[in-house]
Formats: C-alpha cells, structure tokens, sequence
C-alpha cells in the first residue's frame, strides 16, 4: 500500500516547545527505509505550513496561542482529506493539537465516501477538553472534544464531519482531568484505563472495538500519543505519566490493528525530540509504525477478534 508521510511540526498545543523536531527525528530513525522494507510505496510530502493566523472569537484569556493552532487546523484538515485519495496517510507530529485537523479531514472523506469514521485513541489523557473547559489553556487537549462537535471552538473551522462519540475507543488513561471525567463518563465514548488494562489485558477491549470497526465497514484512523507508552521507554514527551503500556502491549496493538486490515490513517504526536535519549523514543514510534504495517515475527495463519 501507499503511504503518504505528512510532516506536521505543530508546536503551538501547549507551552513547551519541541514538538517541532518530531518530522525530521522520524524520518532520520528511518520510518520510510522501515516501510519500504515491508514492500510499502513511501511518498514523503515534506512539511506542511499552517494557514496565516487569524484572530480567534471568543476565545478564554489563558487559553495558548489559539490563532496558530487554527491556522494548522485548517491546513491539516485539507491535506489530510486530499492525502485519503492517494494512501494512507501518517501524519509525524508534532503535538496533539494536530488531530483537531486530520481527524476532521479523514472524517470528511469517509463522509463523502458514506462511511462511518471510527478513532482509536491510545493516550494517558483524554484530550475532551473545550478551550473553554481547559484548565491548562493548552489546546493539545482538546482534539476529541473537537472532532466529536463539542461547543466553544471559536473560529476554529466548522466540524462538517463529526465524529460519532461511540465510534471512539480509548486506550491508556491513567491522567484525566477532573472537568473531562465528568463528561467523559456521560459520554458514549467507551475506554479502558491501565488498571482496566492491567487487570483483563489490553487485546480485550481493542478486539471488541475492531470488531465494531469491521461489522459497520468502517474507516479507522488510529492516534498514537508518545505518552500513552510508559516513560521508561519513551521519555521524549512533555507529559509524562507513569504507568503507562509496556512495550509488548504496544506492539500487540499495532500487530492487531496490522491484522485486522482496518486502518487507513495514523497520527504519531507528542514526541519532543530535545528530551530524547539517544533518539529511543523516535525508534519506538518507527517501530510500532512498523508494526502496524506489516512487521511480524510469524505470521498468525487464521485470525479472529474474539478473546473470549
Ligand atoms: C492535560 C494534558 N490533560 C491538559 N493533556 C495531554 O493540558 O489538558 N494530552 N498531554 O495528551
Ligand atoms: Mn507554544
Ligand atoms: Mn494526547
Ligand atoms: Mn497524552
């Protein structure tokens, strides 16, 4: 398959800068040789550039550099609509804010196409803020409130596609805000948290959610935050939270993802290459890509959703 790599250094979600660097230390830990090995066609579009800044409606005074973070949204939610006609398209992060615009652009072509988007979201966080529920004022999270349609995302582009909130699964928490929880919970989004991982294991609920996937032919873009990974592993994020999957449960993740022949566009965010070590987190994230694609030790001769 096609495999369109999408540069996206957007830095402006949150206060810390770095994020930036993520396109170049994916691409120098060898993410495109690792997927043509696996007999992949690699188109490399370089780096995107967000649209001018425009000045933000109502927007909370302590809510961080909204205007930037529009400007990327747009030019996001544009190429990613165009990137689904040509592949499958990886957008290399950059922070989470960039998932306001390519969730909204790969919603948009499944709309046209008449299928229902579903979204994984593998994360410590929930990213279902508001800017107006935002405690932190930084808009990385808040994709998921986002994409779903919630209020207060003024003069941000209208959410023509709106993501089913029971078309998204969680997979990670162990870090949710008191305002998101209570939502959250409201919600028809479903999650597991680690203990809810820890204690049936992670396969459990992603099988259940990939079988939802199949049986509604659904497209299914996948959202890999550096910090879903524990930070023993993967120190090069911003925001690390303890605890979080090993590195076996992330690569059965992706195994059963490349499995299931489910998933047609995927986010890598959150990595700040300038707390990296010895550039191990970039390694981790090409290598879980990898994975998902087609990287394998054996291969599994029948496979089933069901872990019963
Ligand atoms: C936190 C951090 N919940 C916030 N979010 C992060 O600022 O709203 N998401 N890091 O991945
Ligand atoms: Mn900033
Ligand atoms: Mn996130
Ligand atoms: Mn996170």
């Amino acid at each position: 398959q096609t495999c369109i790599l999408i540069g996206a250094p957007v830095d402006s979600g949150k206060e810390r800068r770095g994020c930036l660097m993520g396109p170049d230390a994916y691409r120098v830990a060898g993410l495109t040789e690792a997927l043509e090995g696996l007999g992949h066609h690699v188109q490399d579009a370089g780096n995107l550039r967000p649209r001018p800044a425009v000045t933000p409606g109502e927007m909370p005074n302590h809510v961080h550099e909204p205007a930037e973070t529009i400007g990327w949204t747009e030019a996001l939610a544009g190429a990613a609509e165009a990137a689904m006609q040509e592949g499958l398209p990886i957008f290399l992060g950059g922070d989470h804010s960039l998932s306001l615009g390519s969730v909204a652009g790969v919603a948009m072509d499944a709309a046209r196409r008449d299928r229902p988007q579903f979204v994984l979201w593998l994360d410590a966080h929930s990213d279902y803020h508001t800017p107006q529920s935002t405690a932190s004022g930084n808009l990385h999270g808040t994709p998921l409130g986002y994409v779903t349609g919630r209020d207060g995302f003024h003069g941000f582009p209208e959410v023509k596609a709106p993501v089913p909130e029971e078309n998204i699964c969680i997979l990670g928490l162990r870090s949710v805000d008191a305002a998101e929880r209570e939502v959250l919970q409201a919600s028809r989004i479903r999650y597991a948290d680690m203990r809810a991982i820890d204690e049936a294991g992670i396969a459990r609920p992603l099988a259940a959610f990939l079988e939802d996937v199949a049986k509604a032919g659904g497209a299914l873009h996948v959202s890999l935050d550096v910090d879903f990974l524990d930070p023993s592993f993967a120190p090069a994020v911003g925001t690390t939270v303890p605890g979080g999957a090993t590195i076996r449960e992330a690569h059965l993740v992706m195994e059963m993802i490349c499995d299931s022949g489910l998933m047609t566009s995927l986010d890598l965010v959150e990595l700040n290459p300038f707390l990296d070590d010895r550039g191990r987190t970039a390694q981790v994230m090409v290598d879980l890509t990898a994975s998902a694609l087609g990287r394998r030790v054996f291969d599994r001769p029948t496979h089933s959703f069901a872990y019963e």
